[in-house]
């Protein structure tokens, strides 16, 4: 293929791509040491998604805003699906919260007593409510679940616990609904986490039904893991629901996506593009999830939705043809050549382009600046309570 023909084809592709937006990146975060306060936060999910329409309204391709049950909670959801239409953006997934209530301490769907199980598979169908008022059709799932000790429970019943206990979700889910369940190593529990792991996440789904994916935090491995390996095994399944893009030094930091790694981006972006997963009807949801404890939220948005672009774009000049011949041929300095010569591309200019032919400003941070926006907020948003996480 030419490589004119190669740039044309990835600039339609960019033009096509969307990525959701998290709600609760627009709130106050932090860590156990401190949660700072930002002039202009939102107080409430319609000035979240006010603000998460910002990003779209300069990006052009963050049309869906990710709401989190209770952090969202309103009197009316399909009032606030209203206001986003009326923004140019629609509420994307909806995150279920099994973290925070103090019943939920040893486990919510693994917990040792039925009662409490109960309650946590209630919440879900709560959520599943709020899907039918906002329009929403996929149900996500992140369990805090774990333990501290060796002993504290039995490793397996919890297992069996959460099988159970998500099959009865799964059965409250509308026929044109889905469920995504999200694996994370560590964090709150420190010794075993009920799901820590693509594979456990995937036998769970698997045992669920067609309608049950998993999601990849990329925040959520161990230190050395090849993230790209489980993108094209789960794409090879047909289980690979969503991501939840952030990126870390250390732990699960969420700082921007591609901030702390930028080729690792390129690496799973390339699992994606070689499989044909950016493509919008490919059922990959590809979502931030990220905390902006120090930074500006609606440019730290921009950014984060500006290097996923340009890790798309480096994915989508990668000389197929040049790189699989290698391949089969056994070279591997020009294979990795072949692939190193996307990622070392300047892509900034033609992700410029295609804004600007999608009748966008080409610089979105710039833009957003020039807007008065942030000013404007940091003089309303007076009074109030700025939005968080409650803990
Ligand atoms: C857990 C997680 C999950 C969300 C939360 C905000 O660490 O990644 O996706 O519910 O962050
Ligand atoms: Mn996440």
């Amino acid at each position: 293929m030419a490589a004119s023909t190669r740039v044309a084809e990835a600039k339609a592709a960019l033009k096509e791509q969307t990525i959701e937006l998290p709600s609760w990146a627009f709130g106050n975060s932090g860590t156990r040491f401190k949660v700072f306060g930002q002039a202009g936060v939102p107080r409430d999910p319609f000035e979240k998604v006010a603000d998460a329409a910002q990003v779209h309204q300069y990006t052009g391709v963050a049309p869906r805003v990710s709401l989190h049950i209770p952090w969202d909670l309103v009197d009316d959801f399909e009032a606030l699906a209203r206001h986003a239409e009326g923004l140019g953006v629609r509420i994307g997934m909806i995150n279920s919260n099994v973290f925070q209530d103090d019943d939920f301490m040893l486990g919510s769907l693994a917990h040792p007593d039925p009662r409490v199980r109960a309650k946590a598979v209630d919440h879900h169908k709560q959520c599943i409510d709020v899907m039918r008022a906002t329009g929403s059709k996929d149900l996500k799932v992140w369990l805090s679940d774990g333990l501290n000790y060796p002993g504290q429970d039995s490793i397996r019943a919890r297992q069996d616990r959460i099988a159970e206990s998500l099959s009865e979700i799964y059965g409250a889910l509308d026929d044109d609904q889905h469920m995504v369940l999200e694996y994370k190593f560590f964090e709150p529990a420190f010794y075993i986490t009920d799901v820590p792991d693509w594979g456990t996440s995937l036998l769970h789904v698997m045992a669920l039904g067609d309608r049950a994916k998993v999601v990849l935090d990329t925040g959520h491995h161990a230190p050395g893991t090849n993230i790209e390996f489980i993108v094209a095994q789960l794409l090879r399944q047909g289980r690979l629901g969503a991501f939840d893009f952030n990126s870390r030094f250390y732990a699960d930091d969420d700082l921007m996506v591609g901030a702390a790694d930028p080729f690792q981006l390129f690496r799973i972006m390339h699992e994606i593009v070689s499989a044909g997963a950016h493509a919008p009807d490919s059922g990959v949801n590809f979502m931030l999830d990220q905390c902006h404890n120090i930074e500006p939220k609606i440019p730290a948005q921009i950014r984060s939705v500006m290097n996923v672009q340009e890790a798309t774009a480096k994915a989508l000049l990668v000389d197929v043809e040049a790189l699989t011949a290698a391949q089969l041929s056994g070279d591997v300095l020009g294979a990795h050549a072949v692939l190193m010569d996307a990622y070392d591309t300047d892509v900034r200019p033609l992700v410029a382009e295609v804004r600007e032919e999608m009748g966008l400003e080409p610089n979105p941070t710039a833009a957003f600046a020039a807007s008065g926006y942030a000013e404007k907020i940091a003089a309303e948003r007076v009074g109030g309570a700025q939005a968080g996480w409650g803990a």
